[in-house]
């Protein structure tokens, strides 16, 4: 070893805390406060970058929050204007010196003009693109200014539509079908108007901006190449790129963990040259999805020298895994699921969608909230789906570290695409850069070409509706295939090979349409066909990726959007947010009617609007709780449940678990339950009533589980009619059926109103699952009121409440008065079952006065 690889070595050794020799690579932030104006006037304004110009305006006090009631109509004259951003920059001798300096810019939001000193140095067209451009001869001593232009996406969109001689569809664009220009622009999706969200077609520097100043080569790509993963040893070849502009001697240096694994002194010519850099890892630590094992991660580190400088380097951790999905031919179709490490597992885990419609990417607080809630409720996938963004390397970090798998959708949602070459390539370097920044993730599981494209172009009959010619039809499907079966996919077999990809969500196979018995499905048959919940696992499903039910929010949040004259299902205020519009029921038929439909189906009428929130949750809660269980039920047939969708863009009322503001509906903490490791899956047929259970196990846990088990039939004022106990070892990690009875061996049940089987589940004395059986819907039940009063202790961090009840109790909605999270609500309260409930509030600052109330289906509301 010569003295300068020890040199290395060491460099290598102490990390970050080297000194730095000159020549170093140098980062010049340019995010923080700039100013910004409309195109043509004088004022220029505070900005914010990276963020939008809503924010901007909004902060600026220039308009109000778009949030409340209308005001969102107001604000539309915002998507046609052009506005302009500019900021100053020094650069100092250090910068000057180096051979480039590099403009880093990695979102622009959307058609922008870059100028560096007057000197147009970019024109960008798509929000998914990072952009870079060297500008050392335009980068002058003292001061710099920098200038983005930003074309209004809708005009930029409508010159676009009136180029093309035929609609292309995008179907939940709010605008009149002629003048929707959504699909001709590489911008978030849902800017445009989605079914739960507003149009608010933003425009800005969505993500940070640099300069970059070095001298001698760049890495300009490492990708990671698995050879050989089990828990003996994982050996990987580390493939760098190296960009050199000049020939010359370069050094290369691996770390895993802090420990070298290569040191390699190359040569290098003039373009891109390619190194493999083995590494290999002896018992590593693997990276398992939540509940199957720890998250171990290695920080790896790549390291590029040139003349005793760090020309440059990449650091990433590396989760050690193998990662498989299984889409064969068997007995029903084509198999769907993943095995990780070589053990299948059941996806649990919903549908994600930014947390704010303006702050996309979301800030660190709203990132970790999701993250907290999917884990809370026992998730361990989420689907990123197609009509928003690619989300920032943070929630992706959050997702490796929390085992959160991730179901990666490319950016297309129920519309179709143009197909020129301009915007083909514009897609193909889209997918190259973002499917390049993601792919180290071992939480990244599928990449899927589209949300729905193929079922909508198929069964929607939008040829109809925009009265498509056999020409546009068949242009049309022409950009679809080049899109999803040609792009796409090559993209992913060069830039991420092995990793598995779905051209479309639902399908069957990677050609067909969804059916029964193959591939991914969306169960929309309870919402927009007005299926009862019981259909939920009726059919051979393998995967599904969608379902759902809408809710009003929590009531803090309505009164966040609406005033008090807007309180009713029906007012000008509460259909103008309600978004899912289905004329084919009726011209006016929206998502406010279904959700009183569904809540009637299974609910007495409510009272009142306030009551109307409240039963709207509990019959949400109801809906996934029922998927969720069919779905487990059907393991190992079903190997997926992934609802729609677990958050909010904004205030509203929609398919969400949890809130814009993060309050918990009550269907998330049933879905919790549902989700759980330990479930008891009670099921009353037309003749028999069945208990199956499951509980999971995790890589290397027990095969088996010795548990108790009590089934207690009783009335709803707590007489056992029966009561069965079960002692018994179960297999782990299979649906196991513990009891089945015919219902003639009990009569009783034919008082339906009456009577439950309250199940409960024990493993080393600890309740580790409970689960209530009715056997007529709550509108039926013959609940009995009862006035509790929950006994409030104060506890270190908030409040412990006991409810207890001679009578059942349903739907038990406990209110503190204050902010604050309750560890259990909207719950069924057993007959005798007393119940604690932890209360923290929120901030953690402990409210001189909260007043508990709780209240449940059968109280005056
Ligand atoms: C699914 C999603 C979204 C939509 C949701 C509710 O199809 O893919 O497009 O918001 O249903 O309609």
């Amino acid at each position: 070893m010569n003295c300068r690889c020890l040199f290395f070595l060491l460099l290598a050794a102490l990390g970050g805390c080297a000194p730095r020799p000159a020549g170093d690579l140098i980062y010049i932030s340019l995010d923080g406060t700039w100013s910004f104006h409309r195109a043509g006037d004088s004022t220029w304004y505070p900005a914010v970058v990276p963020g939008t110009v809503h924010a901007d305006l909004m902060r600026a006090g220039l308009i109000n929050r778009y949030t409340w009631r209308f005001r969102e109509d107001s604000l539309q004259w915002i998507e046609r204007e052009d506005w302009e951003y500019r900021t100053t920059f020094e650069a100092d001798a250090a910068t000057l010196h180096q051979d480039e300096i590099w403009l880093d810019m990695q979102g622009l939001d959307t058609y922008a003009d870059v100028w560096l000193n007057d000197s147009l140095v970019l024109r960008a067209d798509n929000m998914f693109r990072s952009w870079e451009k060297e500008v050392k001869s335009l980068v002058r001593p003292g001061q710099n200014v920098l200038r983005v232009y930003f074309h209004s996406p809708v005009k930029e969109g409508l010159k676009r539509v009136a180029a093309t001689p035929y609609i292309v569809p995008a179907n939940n664009e709010l605008k009149p079908w002629a003048e929707r220009t959504s699909s001709f622009t590489r911008k978030a999706p849902y800017h445009y108007g989605w079914d739960w969200g507003p149009r608010i077609v933003t425009s800005g520097i969505w993500r940070p901006v640099r300069l970059v100043a070095r001298t001698g080569p760049r890495l300009e790509d490492v990708l990671i190449l698995p050879q050989q993963v089990n828990a003996d040893t994982a050996r990987y070849k580390v493939r760098v790129t190296v960009r050199a502009r000049e020939a010359g001697e370069a050094d290369l240096t691996l770390t895993a963990d802090g420990n070298v694994q290569t040191h390699y002194t190359v040569q290098v010519t003039p373009g891109n040259n390619e190194f493999d850099l083995p590494m290999t890892l002896i018992k590593p630590r693997l990276w398992w999805p939540r509940g199957m094992g720890r998250q171990d991660m290695y920080p790896l580190r790549v390291m590029l020298h040139h003349q005793d400088h760090l020309a440059d380097q990449w650091q990433q951790r590396l989760g050690v895994r193998t990662l498989a999905w299984v889409h064969e031919p068997d007995s029903l179709g084509h198999s769907f699921y993943l095995t990780v490490n070589g053990l299948p597992v059941f996806m649990k885990g919903a549908n994600y969608i930014p947390p704010d419609h303006l702050n996309a990417p979301a800030s660190r607080a709203a990132y970790e909230r999701v993250i907290r809630d999917a884990t809370d409720a026992n998730m361990n996938m989420l689907r990123i789906w197609g009509g928003a963004i690619y989300e920032n390397d943070l929630l992706y970090d959050l997702c490796d570290e929390a085992g959160l798998l991730v179901w990666q959708d490319f950016m297309f949602a129920c519309a179709m695409y143009p197909g020129d070459s301009l915007f083909l390539e514009n897609v193909r370097q889209e997918a190259i850069s973002n499917v390049r920044r993601l792919r180290i993730h071992p939480s990244l599981a599928i990449w899927c070409g589209n949300n729905e494209n193929l079922i909508a172009w198929r069964n929607w009959d939008w040829q109809g509706k925009v009265n498509l010619s056999d020409t546009a039809q068949a242009e049309l499907w022409d950009a679809y295939h080049q899109t999803f079966y040609e792009i796409l996919p090559e993209v992913v077999k060069q830039y991420d090979p092995g990793r598995f990809y779905w051209p479309s969500s639902p399908s069957s196979t990677r050609y067909e349409l969804p059916k029964p018995g193959s591939g991914d499905a969306h169960d929309w048959r309870v919402w927009f066909s007005r299926a009862d919940f019981h259909v939920y696992g009726t059919t051979a499903d393998r995967f599904v990726s969608e379902y759902g039910v809408q809710s009003y929010p929590d009531w803090e949040t309505i009164r966040a959007f609406a005033d008090t004259g807007d309180y009713d299902n029906d007012s000008p205020v509460m259909r103008h947010r309600q978004r899912s519009r289905m004329p084919y029921f009726g011209e006016t038929f929206d998502g406010n009617d279904m959700i009183l439909e569904y809540v009637l189906k299974y609910y007495p009428a409510p009272r009142d609007f306030y009551h109307l929130v409240y039963l709207s949750q509990l019959m949400q809660a109801d809906a996934l709780k029922a998927a969720i269980e069919a779905h487990r039920r059907n393991m190992p047939m079903t190997m997926g449940s992934l609802y729609w969708q677990i958050d909010d863009v904004w205030p509203t009322m929609s398919w969400s678990t949890v809130d814009y503001y993060g309050r918990w509906k009550a269907a998330h903490y049933r879905v919790r339950d549902a989700f759980a490791p330990h479930v008891i899956l009670p099921e009353a047929t037309a003749d028999s009533v069945f208990v199956r259970v499951l509980a999971e196990t995790s890589a290397g846990g027990p095969q088996s589980l010795g548990c108790v088990w009590d089934l207690r039939l009783m009335t709803l004022d707590g007489d056992i009619i029966n009561h069965t106990t079960i002692q018994q070892t179960i297999p782990t990690g299979q649906v196991y059926t513990l009891w089945a009875k015919p219902r003639a061996d009990w009569p009783v049940l034919q008082d339906s109103a009456r009577v439950l089987l309250y199940c409960q589940m024990r493993t080393g004395g600890q309740v580790v699952a409970e689960n209530v059986l009715y056997f007529a819907r709550p509108r039926a039940l013959a609940l009995m009121p009862f006035d509790v009063q929950p006994v409030v202790q104060p506890v270190a961090d908030g409040f412990q409440l006991a409810v207890t009840s001679p009578v059942l109790l349903k739907g038990v909605h406990l209110t503190a008065g204050v902010e604050g999270f309750f560890s259990d609500n909207y719950f069924d309260l057993l007959p005798g079952v007393s119940r604690t409930i932890h209360f923290k509030p929120a901030n953690g600052i402990i409210p001189a006065q909260v007043s508990f109330k709780a209240r449940s289906l059968a109280d005056p509301y």
